[in-house]
């Protein structure tokens, strides 16, 4: 069986139990309410959200490293590297803009009090200044603190430097790249426990909250799948015809099979030649070009994970009470731009880094164990979009360089692989 399927499996039963025993009014038995809910449920979710934040610093320190030193390559320089980065920066801002906006206009997680510690205390929002100020700190001591930005800025002057160290550099660099695939196999070796911290977790909040959790959670989940689904069906299409006079129709077709493959795998790295396969064969772009756009925009750029957590920092917020000032919602832009460009495409990555979107805005990251059970239904639609906007971006710039055969783009049968 697979992950997806059991942490959904465990998901359903724990939403089920939790229900009953809130329906049954057993969550007003003492005992119960002590050793069950606040007891054995609480601590099991607990520890699968503590083992997470225990990778945050590590997992943010080194992919933005490896980020960072991604942006070396030669064709990185030139204007199709410039222009390929530019076009996913600029198609991630606008995931972003459009999630915070239609998740603050709409109000998500407003009422619904699903903080799953109640004692959690709203930290006081740092000014802007202190903000600008706390972005350059001891590496060693920002890690401690949690300082987030200040490890990125860390671990991005240090991917600089290493790019220009010669030798030396090159030898730190394949350090952290065999440190990063070790990391990301320890996320994978705790998500699977993630099945049992739904169930925990689920069981806990629903016992307490009842429906008033199911109809806070579909307020999340129905709005994060509606701006996935609009980013990836309106904004690249209007992308492609205004910049490109390409036909979006024909290259949402011809995508079926890449975003069927990401679907199912939750992960834009193992769906790499199936994406390069699409867009060279299926829709005319040189492989020069795309050999370099796909792997670099399933590193770097990830509209859908960004879209994720931008709603899910609104809705964790107003579960949670807390107003975000615009000095906060400016640091889950930065932070969330940062974190979707650090995200690796591999399942759940985006809502590990969530947490240092969450940090750096002085919101609780305990308020991710809420939307832990239906994240992986999540995961699934937003790589999906992921891979859609590096297909996007990349037959933008190839036509902008004269690198896609419009011949190609434009035959239906183009790359259709005979059965
Ligand atoms: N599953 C990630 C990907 O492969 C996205 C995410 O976790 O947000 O793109």
């Amino acid at each position: 069986m697979t992950l997806t399927k059991k942490i959904i499996i465990f998901m359903v039963a724990g939403a089920l139990l939790g229900l009953t025993i809130n329906l049954s009014g057993l969550n007003e038995n003492p005992w119960v309410s002590e050793y069950l809910i606040n007891g054995l449920f609480h601590v099991i979710g607990q520890l699968f959200i503590l083992s997470l934040k225990m990778l945050v610093v590590p997992l943010v320190f080194v992919s933005l490293f490896c980020g960072t030193t991604a942006l070396r390559d030669p064709a990185m320089l030139g204007s199709i590297g410039g222009r390929t980065l530019g076009f996913y920066l600029l198609t991630t801002a606008l995931a972003l803009g459009i999630a915070l906006t239609f998740a603050l206009l709409i109000g998500v997680g407003v009422g619904a009090d699903i903080s799953t510690n109640p004692g959690y205390v709203a930290k006081e929002g740092k000014s802007f200044i202190d903000v600008i100020l706390s972005i350059i700190d001891n590496p060693i001591a920002a890690m401690a603190e949690g300082n987030l930005l200040a490890v990125i800025v860390f671990s991005i002057l240090l991917g600089l430097s290493a790019t220009m160290a010669g030798k030396a550099g090159e030898q730190v660099i394949d350090f952290f790249k065999a440190f990063n695939e070790v990391i990301m196999k320890l996320v994978m070796l705790i998500m699977h426990f993630a099945p049992y911290a739904v169930f925990a977790i689920l069981a806990k909040v629903l016992s307490e909250l009842g429906l008033d959790a199911i109809r806070a959670l579909a307020g999340y989940f129905f709005t994060v799948l509606a701006l996935l689904i609009f980013h990836a069906l309106v904004v690249y299409p209007l992308l492609l015809k205004l910049l490109s006079g390409l036909n979006p129709l024909t290259f949402l077709r011809k995508m079926e099979a890449a975003v069927t493959f990401a679907f199912g795998t939750s992960s834009s790295n193992a769906t790499i030649p199936v994406t390069l396969r699409t867009v060279t064969e299926r829709l005319g772009v040189s492989k020069s070009v795309g050999s370099f756009t796909i792997p670099f925009g399933a590193t770097i750029n990830m509209d859908g994970t960004a879209i994720m957590q931008g709603v899910a920092t609104v809705f964790i917020a107003n579960a949670y009470g807390v107003d975000l000032n615009s000095t906060q919602i400016l640091m889950v832009v930065l932070m969330a731009t940062l974190a979707s460009i650090g995200s690796a495409g591999v399942p759940s990555a985006g809502l590990v880094m969530l947490q240092g979107v969450l940090l750096q805005a002085g919101l609780p990251i305990e308020g991710i164990g809420m939307i832990l059970g239906i994240d992986r239904l999540l995961d699934m639609t937003r790589t999906a979009v992921n891979i859609t906007g590096d297909s996007a971006v990349t037959c933008i710039v190839a036509k902008s360089q004269g690198q896609l055969d419009q011949s190609v783009y434009d035959d239906p049968n183009a790359g259709v692989i005979k059965e």
